[in-house]
């Protein structure tokens, strides 16, 4: 009668982490109010992804659509929902989000002691045609609660309590972790609710995959390019590696942390720093690939171990199997 119990007693998010934190004497609800504000953000915006080109939401910001109303264009949109559900929680105190130029401080009447960093709706230019996009987000601890600063949005990601994404693809799913493993959910659309799907994510600890932006190679580093060569044509006696890449992060990353492999942004000519954003895409991911038996890696050193400079900072960066990112590692070392 074990699947009977099963489909009556359902492991919610808010119920998985109420367990999770429950084991911390001083808990007091906090963070699950937190992160139902999340939770909150991301059924909204999976709700209006799943319609975007019904409710012609996709148009350009500041269109106006045939009632006159001003449209929105979906990543701004999604930006609202979070920034709004972030600051009525009355448990933040800073946000940065992808879409805000400046670090957002949240009214003193509705402050509290969490940092919320976050990518409200990565990938967009898969909006348009209907490619799987997604959520990304971190969350710290404010150091001092009486003297808030945007020093609390620039720890290094090695302070992180929290990250996650929201893919929304084939279905809606939630990877969370909170310094525990990683654990994945899945939307269920007749309840509005996160249920736990995916226990215990761990990476396989070596891959049959690489996803990388191959149209940038003419560009690369000469360790990036002397690994996607080994990808192609081993030399080991080992088979070639499958190419994978979506282009939309959340995406890349959750084939990689479900089937193992290496997923990689590096630096090249043109961008020194690479593409993507430390804060709320390099932090994030590198602590759930950390989170999940796997590794993150700039080139230079640990992901997490990076001090932010500036809000909005990027760094290139390879993250997956933990086998994967010891031979680039090797590679980089050499190449000193
Ligand atoms: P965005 O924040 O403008 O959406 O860009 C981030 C996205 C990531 O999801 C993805 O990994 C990367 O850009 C793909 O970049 P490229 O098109 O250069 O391969
Ligand atoms: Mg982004």
């Amino acid at each position: 009668h074990q699947a009977d119990t099963n489909r009556t007693d359902l492991m919610t998010i808010t119920r998985f982490v109420l367990n999770e934190q429950s084991k911390y004497p001083e808990s007091r609800g906090d963070f699950t109010i937190l992160l139902n504000a999340i939770v909150l953000g991301c059924k909204f915006v999976c709700s209006a992804v799943s319609k975007a080109g019904l409710a012609k939401l996709i148009g350009l910001a500041g269109e106006t659509n045939v009632q006159g109303e001003e449209q929105k264009k979906l990543d701004v949109l999604s930006n609202e929902v979070f920034v709004k559900a972030l600051i009525s929680s009355g448990r933040t105190s800073v946000l940065v989000s992808e879409e805000v130029g400046e670090a957002i401080f949240v009214p003193q009447s509705h402050r509290g002691k969490y940092i919320v960093v976050f990518d409200p709706l990565d990938g967009s230019s898969n909006i348009d045609c209907g490619v799987s996009i997604g959520t990304i987000f971190g969350i710290y601890m404010v150091k001092n609660e009486a003297k808030v600063s945007l020093e609390d949005a620039m720890q290094p990601g090695n302070q992180m309590l929290a990250a996650g994404y929201c893919m929304y693809g084939s279905s809606c799913t939630f990877v969370l972790s909170t310094g525990n493993g990683v654990n994945g959910f899945t939307l269920d659309p007749s309840l509005g609710e996160f249920i736990l799907t995916h226990p215990n994510i761990k990476i396989p600890r070596k891959g049959k995959i690489y996803s990388v932006n191959e149209g940038n190679a003419k560009n690369w580093d000469e360790p990036t390019t002397k690994y996607v060569q080994k990808c192609k044509f081993p030399q080991d006696g080992s088979p070639p590696k499958s190419l994978r890449y979506i282009g939309s992060m959340v995406a890349d990353i959750h084939r990689t942390l479900l089937y193992g492999g290496i997923f990689m942004y590096p630096a090249d000519i043109k961008s020194p720093h690479g593409k993507l954003r430390i804060l709320y895409e390099v932090f994030p991911m590198s602590y759930l690939m950390e989170q999940a038996g796997g590794q993150a890696f700039t080139g230079k050193q640990r992901a997490l171990d990076l001090v932010p400079r500036e809000l909005h900072e990027r760094s290139p960066i390879f993250l997956g199997s933990y086998d994967d990112i010891e031979q680039i590692k090797e590679l980089y070392a050499s190449s000193k």
